[in-house]
């Protein structure tokens, strides 16, 4: 859910700003309730996305439940019916064969009832067994945004596209905050799960002042809920945990496990999504079902510095599992970086970034992540190019492409890592460190890799790049997706966004990376998956058939283009 809180200060009629103090660290959110039902006169398209999910027009925020289910993957998101700027929330509801071709339906889900009638946010799906899917949600009951646990069940689970939704009056809401629970901070309950104990489970995040916290729940009939006596789990300092995902992973091999899947072969991951930092964070752990406690490996940095599935823009994601094809499948919501006034004038806001398979890594101490396979179906038109050499300062075109609609694998080598710099153990935030270095600033190995979106004359370009750094013990590499250079326009939001890859290289002197190219989004996979940065940019002069795509190095050390693939995407077929 976004932005929630704020809306229990209605008395403020125009924009509304909130300034929330938290430790020393500020998050800045605005709504603007006059334009929440304003709806554009054309909608621009310059920068809409090929094969990026997003509808005609207006705003949307996180999917919401999606799922699996007779042959169809149904896409449930946070929809503004009647403008480009939150507000209006809806479940709307588009439904696919493959996960990248949607067709649109009508909203599943909207205020109704008097448990919903100020509000229907996230929520998840679960698949019973036997009966079908059930969606639980928050629903808004009053001004003051109180809110409580829903339910909605098709109104035909024979229909295979399930359009329409019904809530029950029998148990709704289901879960109200009871006496300790902060109700005006309760929220996104996630799928359930089914425990040899005969109850099920599911989480809602909450906080308590600034501890954020994930509420556990049990139930027998998926009905009758009951608040287990402690949280799940909980961080001091997170503030409102937003849309948790707690599932399992298997120790071995990419096959995703159905949510209910308990044993020695399974670690958990729990994800938060961070209200006030606007970030996510996830740890990998052990669930005890019999003490209803889940605890992070001691690998895992259990907070603000914690690992991300995406280092960019990248917030309330959601995972589901797949029977079809035996994989988890988690799917985030990218917003925009330019402003407001931006929104409304081009008519929309908001993508949802391309759904990931994701699996445990075989050093068990974080996830990998790949674009779904369908993806790949897009692919037209193809160009290679093999063992390239980039000396410092070198730039190479890959040419016959559509670089602004476009999927690029590239795998770079080196052959010596003695010139990278010394690597300050100052430097532990990714972000800080991209700022400061950048791709212009030449070093030893590194800066390399790909300038997307790059106008002819390098006025407008954003790279994703690679640096190395020699650590005292292991060398540190970092990757960087950055858009202080990718429009020429001010007035938008243009992080220098990175993570560091946990990469050994002492034995092996190769990075890869993938990256999506689509009109504003730059979605990049390092190393097969490792670290992962989805960038919004908004170039003026790279648009359309005006981009262009290079390679580059800008550090001492040669380094080999081993090989590079790059396809001219087709668009997908979207609502
Ligand atoms: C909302 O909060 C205000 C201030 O605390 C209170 O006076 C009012 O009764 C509340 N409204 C509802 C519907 O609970
Ligand atoms: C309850 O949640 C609301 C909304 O996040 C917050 O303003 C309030 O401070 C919270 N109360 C406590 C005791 O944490
Ligand atoms: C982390 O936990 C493992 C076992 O789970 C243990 O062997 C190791 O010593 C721990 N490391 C630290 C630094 O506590
Ligand atoms: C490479 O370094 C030069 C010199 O610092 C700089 O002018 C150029 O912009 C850099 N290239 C990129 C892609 O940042
Ligand atoms: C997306 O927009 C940028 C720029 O306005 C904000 O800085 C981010 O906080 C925001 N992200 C989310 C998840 O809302």
């Amino acid at each position: 859910m976004i932005l929630p809180k704020f809306l229990s200060f209605s008395i403020l009629i125009f924009s509304l700003n909130l300034l929330l103090i938290h430790n020393g660290v500020e998050a800045l959110h605005k709504i603007y309730p006059h334009l929440q039902s304003v709806q554009a006169l054309s909608v621009g398209v310059a920068h809409r996305t090929g094969y990026h999910f997003q509808p005609p027009k207006n705003w949307i925020n996180e999917r919401t439940g999606p799922m699996y289910y007779n042959g169809y993957y149904h896409l449930l998101y946070q929809y503004n019916p009647k403008g480009s700027v939150w507000g209006n929330i809806v479940w709307a509801h588009s439904v696919s064969k493959d996960l990248i071709n949607w067709k649109a339906l009508e909203p599943a889900i909207y205020p109704s009832k008097p448990f919903d009638k100020f509000g229907c946010w996230s929520g998840s799906a679960t698949v019973v067994p036997g009966k079908g899917p059930i969606i639980l949600y928050t629903g808004i009951i009053d001004e003051n945004q109180t809110q409580v646990q829903c339910y909605a069940v098709p109104e035909d689970p024979n229909d295979p596209l399930l359009r329409k939704w019904v809530k029950p009056e029998k148990f709704n809401p289901i879960v109200v905050a009871d006496e300790g629970v902060n109700g005006s901070a309760f929220r996104d309950p996630t799928t359930a799960w089914w425990s040899q104990d005969g109850h099920w489970r599911m989480l809602v995040g909450s906080r308590r002042k600034s501890r954020g916290m994930a509420y556990l729940y049990r139930s027998r009939d998926f009905m009758t809920w009951v608040r287990a006596k402690h949280p799940i789990h909980s961080k001091s300092e997170t503030g409102m945990w937003e849309c948790p995902d707690f599932y399992p992973v298997s120790v071995k091999g990419n096959n995703g496990l159905d949510t209910s899947e308990m044993g020695d072969h399974v670690r958990h991951v729990l994800k938060n999504s961070l209200d006030l930092t606007r970030f996510e964070y996830y740890t990998i752990g052990t669930y005890f079902e019999d003490k209803d406690r889940y605890i992070p490996d001691n690998t895992s940095v259990d907070g603000w510095g914690g690992l991300r599935y995406d280092y960019g823009n990248f917030y309330a994601s959601k995972s589901f599992f797949d029977p079809s094809k035996n994989r988890r499948v988690l799917w985030g919501w990218a917003n925009e970086s330019d402003s407001k006034d931006d929104d409304v004038r081009k008519g929309w806001a908001g993508i949802q970034a391309i759904p990931r398979t994701a699996w445990l890594d075989s050093n068990a101490r974080q996830l990998v992540q790949w674009p779904v396979e369908e993806l790949n179906t897009l692919r037209g038109t193809e160009v290679s190019i093999n063992n390239q050499k980039l000396e410092k300062g070198d730039y190479v075109e890959v040419k016959d492409i559509t670089a602004a609609q476009a999927d690029v694998e590239v795998t770079f080598s080196f052959s010596s890592l003695d010139k990278a710099e010394a690597f300050d153990p100052k430097w532990v935030n990714a972000q800080d460190l991209c700022a400061q270095k950048g791709s212009k600033l030449q070093g030893g190995v590194g800066p390399f890799g790909l300038l997307t979106l790059a106008s002819q004359n390098l006025e407008e370009f954003t790279p994703v790049f690679f640096r190395i750094f020699k650590g005292e013990n292991k060398h540190v590499v970092l990757l960087c997706s950055d858009a202080r250079s990718s429009s020429i326009k001010s007035d938008l939001y243009k992080p220098s966004f990175a993570g560091f890859v946990d990469v050994d290289l002492d034995n092996n002197k190769k990075l890869s990376l993938r990256t999506l190219i689509d009109h504003s989004v730059v979605e990049s996979f390092g190393e097969g998956g490792k670290t992962n940065i989805l960038s919004r940019v908004y170039p003026e002069l790279a648009v359309t058939n005006q981009a262009h795509l290079f390679m580059f190095n800008n550090g001492t050390e040669p380094i080999t283009v081993e090989n590079l693939k790059a396809w001219s995407m087709k668009s997908a077929d979207i609502n």
